[in-house]
């Protein structure tokens, strides 16, 4: 069993409701599915846009990291998201994002673990302290808490409701 931690956002088309239907689907795929809080966020990336509600998942899984990023891509679609209209770091309905993937370090044209500019995002790392502070990220060494602690992103991060666990 791999453990991967994803970043998810949206802010169009109804952003909690997205991401709480995507959280139910990763939910009856993969194992010991975990959901931070929503978040409510900051842009970033300087496209003036609407904010963004973002939150942490942590799963298990034994496929490998190309097939968990087929399964995203799909729910992404079924969130009617069309990338070929889409700007860089513009509005999106849902994005998921493949953090970290157990130690494994990866570089490919597709994809590219861990995630690049994870370390210098508030809007992932703080949700993602509550529910994995501990994990570490095997090219800095350093665990979630250490990387938000050091993490100089002045971006304003909300924290919206109580955490959703599942059985
Ligand atoms: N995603 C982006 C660009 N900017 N800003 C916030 N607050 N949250 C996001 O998820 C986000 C962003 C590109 O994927
Ligand atoms: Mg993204
Ligand atoms: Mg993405």
């Amino acid at each position: 069993m791999t453990q991967v931690l994803i970043s998810i956002g949206s802010n169009k088309q109804n952003p909690q409701h997205q991401i709480e239907t995507a959280f139910l689907r990763l939910n009856q795929r993969f194992d010991n599915v975990r959901m931070s809080s929503l978040y409510l966020t900051e842009p970033v990336g300087g496209i003036p846009q609407d904010s963004f509600i973002n939150a942490a998942i942590r799963l298990d899984t034994q496929v490998s990291a190309h097939e968990l990023l087929q399964f995203l891509m799909v729910l992404e679609h079924q969130a009617h998201r069309n990338r070929a209209q889409e700007i860089s770091n513009g509005p999106r309905s849902l994005d998921l994002d493949i953090i970290l993937f157990g130690d494994e370090i990866l570089s490919e044209s597709d994809l590219v673990i861990p995630h690049p500019r994870f370390r210098d995002r508030r809007f992932v790392l703080e949700p993602m302290q509550v529910i994995a502070p501990e994990v570490i990220d095997p090219v800095s060494q350093k665990s979630i808490s250490q990387l938000l602690d050091e993490c100089s992103d002045r971006n304003w991060v909300k924290e919206m409701e109580e955490e959703i666990l599942t059985q």
